[in-house]
């Protein structure tokens, strides 16, 4: 397995500071000697940096449009590179406003997706339903094809083009919507495993689910958008918007373990990590070496146990 890992240092699409540290401190954690140990082929192509554009001021309710807007471009054609150079992209944020361009760049490069979306929150508020303005409750609306009559023209924004289909969309771990999603999502029928169905079905009927639904068709490449929010704060604590009653630290697990499995990840993103958050230094290192151990499963790595190809026993 080859790896390409961004860093995406930004923090604008959502009010607190801190999570722009997210990638340095997952880094910090070992994850690139973990993926090395597991025996992936990995590059690190280092942090974006970003322009802060003069000037940034609210759309509508919608804050720092110029600046997510530009830095979502910048990613895109990053994410873009990565796929180019053949190996699966994994982009370490910052907020999850990065998905715009994370997934646009992963669909310019390879076509149509497979998203699957593990978060407490659905992050498809439209400009004009958000009741916060911060363009990480909003990511998924700009990527929505049948969302699209609904998007204003924003500064910034222009070379987003919708690239995920409804249908080809799943979200595991809802548990905090706002009214206008949870409409949105049942108007399109979009498929969820909210924390009530992962209570139900358990995680493994989750995944087998959450897999045959997205490969009734054809096998498409598999973008995972991972918010570290989808975890129980009891777990990952340091992050923006905690929401109680999420997903165990097993659960997190398998449901990177399972899609790795699938052998289609081709993007992944790992984001909402704010190492200024949380009230101790334990809580910081319990979040961040949890989204590291979410990433070494994303990319191979299994509970049992894993051995190179080769080993001969001495
Ligand atoms: C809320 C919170 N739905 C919003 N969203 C969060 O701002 O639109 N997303 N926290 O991660
Ligand atoms: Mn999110
Ligand atoms: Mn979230
Ligand atoms: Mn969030």
């Amino acid at each position: 397995r080859s790896v390409g890992i961004i860093g995406a240092p930004f923090s604008k699409g959502q009010p607190r500071r801190g999570v722009d540290r997210g990638p340095d401190a997952i880094r910090a954690a070992g994850l690139l000697h973990g993926l090395h140990e597991q025996g992936c082929a990995v590059k690190d192509y280092g942090n974006l940096t970003f322009e802060e554009p003069p000037d940034d001021e609210p759309v509508g309710r919608v804050k720092h449009v110029r600046a997510v807007g530009s830095a979502n471009q910048r990613l895109s054609e990053a994410v873009q590179a990565v796929k180019l150079d053949g190996r699966v992209s994994l982009m370490l944020g910052g907020d999850h406003s990065l998905a715009i361009g994370s997934i646009h760049g992963h669909a310019a490069a390879v076509g149509q997706l497979a998203v699957v979306w593990v978060d407490a929150h659905a992050d498809v508020n439209t400009p004009l339903t958000t009741p916060t303005g911060n363009i990480h409750g909003q990511s998924m609306s700009f990527l929505l094809h049948e969302l699209h009559s609904k998007i204003p023209i924003l500064p910034n924004f222009s070379w987003v083009k919708p690239c995920v289909s409804a249908k080809d969309l799943v979200y595991i771990g809802l548990r905090d919507l706002d009214p206008a999603e949870h409409y949105t999502l049942k108007l399109l029928g979009v498929k969820l495993f909210s924390m009530t169905e992962v209570d139900r079905l358990g995680v493994a009927r989750v995944m087998e689910e959450t897999c045959d639904y997205l490969c009734a068709k054809a096998k498409k490449p598999i973008h995972l958008s991972y918010d570290i929010d989808a975890i129980d704060p009891a777990v990952t604590p340091a992050t923006g918007t905690p929401a109680v009653g999420g997903l165990s630290y097993r659960e997190g697990l398998y449901i990177a373990e399972h899609l790795c499995q699938t052998g289609l990840l081709s993007g992944v993103d790992l984001v909402e990590v704010n190492p200024l958050r949380g009230r101790t230094k334990d809580d910081v290192r319990s979040t961040v070496s949890t989204a590291v151990d979410l990433l070494l499963a994303c990319f191979g790595r299994l509970r049992e146990g894993n051995h190179p190809p080769d080993y001969v026993l001495p």
